[in-house]
This record gives C-alpha cells, sequence and structure tokens, in this order.
C-alpha cells in the first residue's frame, strides 16, 4: 500500500535513507510503485461518463471544469441548457490498489503529478536535504508548470483547482474590492454574489473552542500568538473542509485526510471539492456531460454558424489517442489563468480567431504568492500532528501589503518551525506571447519580480522574528534560502475583465465565447482567489443567461 513502502531507488537513496533515519520524517517515505495508479479502473469510469464523440454539435461547450467552469455548467444547467465539459485532467472517482484515490502527500507517486518523472515539490527540501523523488510518468492531479521564471501549481482533473488546494474560502474586504475587480459593482458581489457563493461552495468557519483545544492546530496557535504579541490581527480564514468530520479524525473515528497531513495530491475524505458540490448538482440535473481527459487545442468560427473545436483525447501515459472535431454554439473558456490565456494568445496568433482584441494574454499575476519558514525555540513546539488545512491568518494588508496565512508542515515529527504562505500587493504583471517557431505560449514573468513580495511579507516576519528573538528557515526552498519565491498557487489574469472581455466575460469579436475563471481577474485578489473566481463566475453567468440565451 502506497504510504507503507520506503523503497527508496532515486539517485539519492543513500542520503535519503541517512536522513529518514536520522530524522525519522515521513516526508521522505517514497513508494515508486505504479500499482497504486488505477489506469484501467480510470479508462472505465470515462467510458461510462460518456466521452464526445467527433462530429458532435453541442449548444454549449466548457473547456475545463475548475469554478469557473462548474459554475457555468450548473446555472446554465438550470436554465434547460444542455452542457458538455472537456477536461484534460482526470475523473478522480476510482481507487487505486491502495484503496484509495489520491496518493498521500508524504508519498507520491503517478497519481501526484501531472506527465512528470520527477516530484517538483513546492518545499524542496528538509533540514537542507533535497526531497524530490522519481515518479512513474501519469496524467497525475497536479501539474507543476514551469513557465518563465515561476513554477504554476494547478489542479488537473474534474474538479480543476479544487482537487489539490488548501480549500481556504475567502472573501476579500470590502474596502479592497475596488482594487481587485475595478469595474464591477461592489454592493451586487457583497450582497449577492459572494454570499452565492459561499453557499455553493460550502464556504463555514472553524469552531474557534475546537480550535483552541486540538492538538493538530498547534501549530496555528503558535502563530497566532506569535502574530499577536508583535502587534498584528490573526483572523480565523474559512473553508470549505467539513470541520464536522475533521473532529471525528482526530477523535479517530473515521479514516483521516487533513488530520493525517493530505494536501496537494488531493484529499481522499472531508474537503468539500467541486465534485462534491457544484459538479454534483450539475451533474443531477442530467443535462451536463463531462469529457475527462480531453484537452481542446483549437476554436475557430465554424462555417454554418457556432464554433469549430478540436479536442485531443489523452491516454493515462499523455500520449494522444484520438482527434474529434465538434461544433459548439456557445464556448466558455474556463481552462484556468494559464490554461485559457495560453489557449487565446494561440488562437489570436494563429489567425484562428482574429478578432481578439490587443489585451489577450495580459495582466497575468501571482497573486503575490511567497512562503518562508520561521525557526521557533524548543518552548514553542508546532506539533507532530498538523492539520493540513490552514485555518488561520495575519492580516497586515492596509499596513504592510501583506496577508500571511499560518500553513501546516505536516511531516510527521516535530520540526519547531512555523510556516507560511504570504499572499502579498505585488504591482508586477506578466504577459504571454505566442513564440511561433517553439509552437507555444509563453509568460514573461521574472523571478525578481517577487522582490516586492518579499519586502511586503518582510513587514510581518521581521518584527516577528525581532519580537520573539528567533529567525528565518534557511532549509526548506534550497540550501541557504529563505524565500520560496519560486512559485506560485494562484495564478490570476491573461484575459482581464472589461479588457479581453467585456465587462461579463464576453470575448470581443467573437459572438458567443466567453471567459469564465481565473483569467479575468487582473492579477491579485488580496486573499486567496476560489471564492472571488467563483462570485464572479455567478455574476456573469446570471446576466449571460438573461441576456444571450
Ligand atoms: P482551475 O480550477 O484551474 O480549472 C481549470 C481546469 O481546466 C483544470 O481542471 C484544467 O485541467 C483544465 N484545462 C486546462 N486547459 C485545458 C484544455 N486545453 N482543455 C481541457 N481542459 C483544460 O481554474 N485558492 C483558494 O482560494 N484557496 C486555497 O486554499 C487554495 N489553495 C491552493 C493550493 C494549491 C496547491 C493550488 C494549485 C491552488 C490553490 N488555490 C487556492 C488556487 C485555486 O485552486 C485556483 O485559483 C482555482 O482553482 C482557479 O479556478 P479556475 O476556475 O480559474
Amino acid at each position: 500500500m502506497s504510504g507503507t513502502t520506503t523503497r527508496i531507488t532515486d539517485p539519492e537513496g543513500v542520503t535519503r535513507r541517512r536522513f529518514l533515519a536520522g530524522t525519522g520524517s515521513i516526508l521522505g517515505a517514497v513508494t515508486l510503485s505504479a500499482q497504486a495508479i488505477p489506469a484501467a479502473a480510470q479508462a472505465d469510469s470515462q467510458a461510462a461518463a460518456g466521452p464526445i464523440g467527433d462530429g458532435a454539435r453541442v449548444p454549449v461547450l466548457v473547456i475545463g471544469t475548475g469554478y469557473g467552469g462548474s459554475v457555468a455548467a450548473l446555472r446554465l444547467a438550470q436554465a434547460g441548457v444542455d452542457v458538455h465539459m472537456i477536461e484534460m485532467g482526470m475523473a478522480w472517482d476510482t481507487p487505486g490498489s491502495d484503496g484509495k484515490i489520491f496518493a498521500h502527500t508524504t508519498s507520491p507517486d503517478g497519481r501526484s503529478y501531472w506527465l512528470r518523472t520527477r516530484t517538483k515539490q513546492p518545499l524542496s527540501n528538509f533540514l537542507g536535504f533535497p526531497i524530490d523523488k522519481d515518479i512513474p510518468r501519469y496524467t497525475g492531479i497536479l501539474d507543476a508548470e514551469e513557465m518563465g521564471g515561476i513554477i504554476v501549481y494547478q489542479g488537473r482533473g474534474v474538479g480543476g483547482g479544487s482537487l489539490v488546494n488548501g480549500g481556504m474560502a475567502v472573501t476579500p474586504k470590502r474596502e479592497n474590492f475596488g482594487a481587485i475587480l475595478p469595474s464591477v459593482n461592489a454592493d451586487e458581489m457583497y450582497s449577492t454574489y459572494y454570499p452565492r457563493a459561499n453557499a455553493g461552495l460550502g464556504v463555514s468557519t472553524i469552531d474557534p473552542a475546537w480550535f483552541d483545544s486540538v492538538d493538530c492546530y498547534q501549530y496555528s496557535r503558535v502563530g497566532r500568538k506569535h502574530a499577536q504579541r508583535s502587534g498584528f490581527p490573526f483572523v480565523f480564514v474559512p473553508g470549505v473542509y467539513d470541520w464536522d468530520y475533521m473532529k471525528q479524525e482526530a477523535a479517530g473515528t473515521v479514516p483521516k485526510s487533513a488530520v493525517a497531513g493530505e494536501i496537494l495530491y488531493g484529499n481522499n475524505y472531508g474537503k468539500k471539492s467541486l465534485q462534491k458540490t457544484y459538479i454534483a448538482k450539475a451533474k443531477a440535473t442530467g443535462k451536463v456531460t463531462i469529457s475527462p481527459l480531453h484537452k481542446v487545442t483549437t476554436v475557430s468560427p465554424a462555417s454554418g454558424g457556432g464554433y469549430t473545436v478540436v479536442i485531443e483525447q489523452l491516454n493515462t501515459s499523455g500520449t494522444t489517442t484520438a482527434t474529434k472535431s465538434v461544433t459548439a454554439d456557445r464556448v466558455f473558456f474556463a481552462a484556468g489563468s494559464v490554461g485559457t490565456s495560453k489557449l487565446l494568445v494561440k488562437l489570436k496568433a494563429t489567425g484562428a480567431l482574429p478578432q481578439l482584441n490587443g489585451e489577450i494574454g495580459k495582466g497575468w499575476g501571482d497573486n503575490g504568492n511567497v512562503m518562508c519558514g520561521r525557526a521557533n525555540h524548543m518552548w514553542d513546539a508546532t506539533g507532530k500532528v498538523q492539520s493540513a488545512i490552514p485555518t488561520g491568518g495575519i492580516d497586515n494588508w492596509a499596513a504592510g501589503g501583506a496577508f500571511a496565512e499560518v500553513a501546516p508542515l505536516p511531516t510527521g515529527i516535530e520540526t519547531y518551525a512555523s510556516f507560511y504562505l504570504s499572499i502579498t500587493k505585488n504591482p508586477n504583471r506578466a504577459s504571454f506571447s505566442w513564440n511561433a517557431a517553439a509552437g507555444k505560449a509563453e509568460l514573461n514573468w521574472q523571478t525578481a519580480w517577487k522582490q516586492p513580495s518579499i519586502d511586503a511579507a518582510k513587514t510581518i516576519f521581521d518584527k516577528i522574528n525581532s519580537k520573539e528573538g528567533t529567525i528565518y528557515r534557511t532549509d526548506l526552498f534550497g540550501t541557504y534560502k529563505i524565500w520560496g519565491d519560486h512559485l506560485t498557487y494562484h495564478p490570476l489574469g491573461g484575459a482581464v475583465l472589461n479588457k479581453a472581455t467585456d465587462n461579463y466575460g464576453r470575448l470581443h469579436g467573437h459572438p458567443g465565447l466567453y471567459v469564465i475563471d481565473g483569467s479575468l481577474i487582473p492579477g491579485n485578489t488580496s486573499v486567496n482567489p476560489f471564492v472571488t473566481i467563483t462570485a464572479l463566475a455567478e455574476r456573469n453567468i446570471e446576466k449571460i443567461i438573461a441576456t444571450d440565451l
């Protein structure tokens, strides 16, 4: 069973074994076995879902099954429209031979990464040791996409980012909204669409009394104590994890997921991913069909009206097994900020959609993500058992441009580390462009553009370190490297609302084409983005249904 094997065959094998012996950490425990991968079963379940046929004609085709795509599918179906969703990743509804659908954080296997032969963990080192390892190449759940100067982490599969994310479901402060989506009426968002999104996603906040008493949030309570001693407000971060289930996990009465440290590669229990909320409701209408392991490559006007959509069917090795051409009256781009931007810059540059305007590919930001760790004193233990779902944040947005979440470090051992993901006010914006020679879209982000994020995060952590007499950890992102400034989990922009599209996501120049995902948001949401992506999608689809259909 995955997670119990410690067979280590990577080049650092000897070092790894010594490391395991030295620390007892389960972070290094790895199985390279492919048995956990349910290839045949996944193929069966995809057949049962009824993949789209070559030559099909559909009223609405949605590219991608993340937040934007799921909202569009549900609301269109409720309005009586048949919808077909195309998803490049797998269905994630079939257990592997270990009995689990998703691999554990500390024992990644083929299920964990999208078409990689070696893991690319956000936290690449521990105690100075590199912790990445070889895995079988497979259409796994987390894509660590290396774009110019930044690694963009994204979910792959039915449910998009909701499969892999931390479930932190944060509505931005009203006072910050004008800077997030300047062309959108804030009154409507806060009275109607944020509440609708929060209800649809099943958002709730942890019971504070339980938080104060349970072992698995000791790390978060230490984070709160340090924040408050330095005069920073600590806020509870709402989430989509089922807190009642987590209480039972902590009590040992149900199989563990968050409390066992599951995050990044899927939660086997407890997290209300889109598969359990919007997508479940959409499927229940009987009007929504999903084709997993299908990737859209081209959209162009069809001669008889509507759009011709070319789709590649993939196997679990990532090889194209069929190419299908279908016609859709309307197409919703919901492939995520990177997926939608890459498709649109290609379609504009290659002349497939010649009327797209010059804003396509622009306004891309990383939501100011930067990570760091602090080394605590021995009397400030953060706990061996850490719930993988963060639930608290330090709000220094107004004064220092940073909102820092107290993140878990679920290694299974006491690390005496506090670990944080900061969302910061980083003004840098990148653009996607089409490289015709290479035949691919490229992003011009530069690693040095993270400096404003580091500066903003330091407004919190320099002060806490000085107050507590502590220092930054330098062993988590390399050797003697403090900042995790090479990545983002929150790609936003590339088809910005009211610029590349009209104020409701209609692409200029091509009636019947819409953008409805994170690419509409110009680079920053001041907090974690999926509630805003969902609320904006709720707003836009309501208008589109009322006026266009
Ligand atoms: P997304 O959810 O990315 O869905 C796009 C879908 O389109 C994916 O399933 C793709 O596989 C699919 N796709 C792409 N290209 C194609 C194509 N050509 N053909 C067919 N399908 C395609 O888009 N946000 C929070 O608010 N709170 C958190 O706690 C949080 N934690 C995160 C942790 C991790 C590790 C990661 C990676 C992200 C996290 N996020 C979090 C970000 C959040 O998941 C992300 O903003 C949303 O998922 C973006 O939603 P979209 O609908 O834009």
